[in-house]
């Protein structure tokens, strides 16, 4: 009985523990598959802070590869598609940014391992508030058009 109380509190302790540190929700995660001897992929999500407060996605990791970049996809004016690097992206409270093939991506530079056959990837992401925060991204073949993406 005790016993039963026990772990009843421990769990509404924990669950809102876990709510609490809910500040950052990924969505929609995935890294392209590539051929092997390719050295770069690229991965998408939906990055949402739910947090009350402003947040910084201030760097990014995987153990499949050398570096981890924000990038961006641009065409200039004479339709050549281009990339810069977001070194900082901003997350203010509330919004939820879109990382897609065309626009925003994780570039995965350097991979050490083909990525041909893996489930999925993991993806350290580093927020200036929330911390660290690790996402599995499920590995998808893409039949779509590169979206710009010229690496
Ligand atoms: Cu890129």
């Amino acid at each position: 009985m005790g016993k039963t109380i026990i772990a009843l509190i421990l769990f509404f302790v924990l669950a809102q523990f876990s709510f609490a540190q809910d500040n950052i929700v990924i969505s929609d995660a995935w890294v392209r598959e590539v051929p092997p001897g390719t050295s770069m992929s690229a991965g998408y999500m939906t990055i949402e802070n739910k947090a009350k407060n402003d947040d910084k996605l201030i760097g990014i990791s995987s153990d499949v590869a050398e570096s981890a970049e924000l990038h961006i996809s641009k065409v200039d004016e004479n339709g050549v598609a281009t990339m810069e690097m977001i070194k900082i992206l901003d997350l203010p409270s509330g919004e939820a940014i879109e990382l897609k093939p065309g626009g925003m991506h994780i570039m995965l530079i350097g991979l050490k391992e083909s990525l041909v056959g893996k489930d999925s990837v993991r993806l350290n992401l580093n927020f200036e508030k929330s911390g660290e925060v690790k996402v599995e991204a499920p590995v998808k073949s893409s039949r779509s058009p590169t979206g710009g993406h010229n690496h």
